[in-house]
């Protein structure tokens, strides 16, 4: 059996990343719709050697549409994805529109596969940092029962979209001919530079971003006890999010124990070989949908600690391919 699917916000960087990971993983498509902002409506777009026109979005725009794959942001989201799913279709949204939402499920597949068809319609892909840290963390914490986590992240700048990638490149390029740096999607500077502000401030201190973390790892791992204190840093990366992770487990948890299971966890690529210089870096991690996990240790700050570092595509695992694997679940 074959699907009708819609792509939303076909022309932007997840977007792009949705039709690249239909392809790779042979998704069974009758008949695809590209859609975008009347801005882009008319631009021609390539999927499987064909040419497709991008329409502009509209809440006519869901008829014998099975699948609704959306990335044009949180607000065209509320708009538009009620519209999809009273045409009869499933929404995978790739937004944080409805991520907290009590009937909306919440899933990364290699964490939550189950909750994927309790839908109502729609259901909501993780925030890329959110996905790139639980894949290693649900078999650890299957086995030790996580109580506390402390993360940094190492954000790259695509995670901020197309036009952000574009400024880091255009900022190196200016830097290298002497021109003025310009800064227009970041609050600074990013090249050369490190900025510790994604998403917006909220009341407690933490960014929007810091408090997915937490809030999405919660409601995936079906836990209120697990606390999650997150620092989410933009570096002058382009594509691959970084993560260092420090957990405070229940259970005893050794660095010999947390690499046997990331050995056998699907989604997981153990890279862990410091002597040889073999640890998950961005480039290592970008265009493949592996999550690189190393630099495992014992936390010597936390009687049940362990630490590591791990890397993954944002673009891909951590948006594109974890929403393309969550329609795979629907149609199995
Ligand atoms: C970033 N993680 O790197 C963000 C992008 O809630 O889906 C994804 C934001 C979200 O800027």
């Amino acid at each position: 059996m074959a699907y009708n699917v819609a792509v939303v916000g076909a022309t932007g960087a997840v977007g792009k990343t949705f039709l690249d990971i239909l392809s790779e993983r042979k998704f069974p498509i009758d008949n695809l719709k590209l859609l975008a902002s009347s801005k882009s409506a008319g631009k021609k777009m390539q999927y499987n050697g064909k040419e497709y026109t991008v329409e502009e979005l509209t809440h006519d725009s869901f008829k014998n549409i099975d699948i609704a794959l959306f990335s044009a942001g949180a607000s065209r989201s509320k708009e538009f994805a009620p519209s999809a799913v009273k045409a009869g279709a499933v929404v995978v949204d790739n937004s944080s529109a409805f991520r907290m939402d009590n009937d909306v499920p919440l899933v990364v597949p290699e964490v939550n596969p189950e909750d994927a068809l309790k839908n109502n319609g729609i259901i909501a892909n993780p925030n890329c940092t959110t996905i790139i840290m639980l894949v290693p963390l649900k078999p650890l914490h299957d086995y030790a029962k996580i109580k506390r986590v402390v993360v940094s992240s190492y954000q790259s700048a695509s995670g901020a979209g197309a036009a952000a990638t574009m400024e880091l490149m255009e900022q190196t390029k200016a830097w290298s001919t002497g021109e003025p740096i310009e800064v227009k999607a970041f609050a600074h500077q990013l090249l050369f530079n490190v900025i510790p502000h994604i998403d917006v401030f909220t009341e407690n201190g933490y960014t929007k971003e810091e408090m997915k973390m937490y809030n999405e790892t919660r409601k995936m791992l079906h836990s209120d006890e697990i606390k999650v204190s997150a620092t989410c840093v933009r570096v002058p990366v382009l594509t691959a999010h970084s993560e260092s992770v420090l957990i405070e487990t229940e259970k005893k948890l050794t660095p010999e124990k947390a690499r046997e299971l990331l050995s056998n966890a699907s989604g997981v690529k153990l890279y862990d070989n410091p002597d040889e210089k073999q640890y998950p870096m961005p480039l290592l991690a970008s265009g493949q949908d592996l999550c690189y996990v190393g630099r495992i240790r014992e936390d010597i700050a936390y009687d049940n600690g362990l630490s590591f570092f791990v890397s993954g595509d944002q673009l891909r695992k951590g948006a594109a391919t974890n929403a393309v694997q969550i329609a795979e679940l629907l149609i199995k």
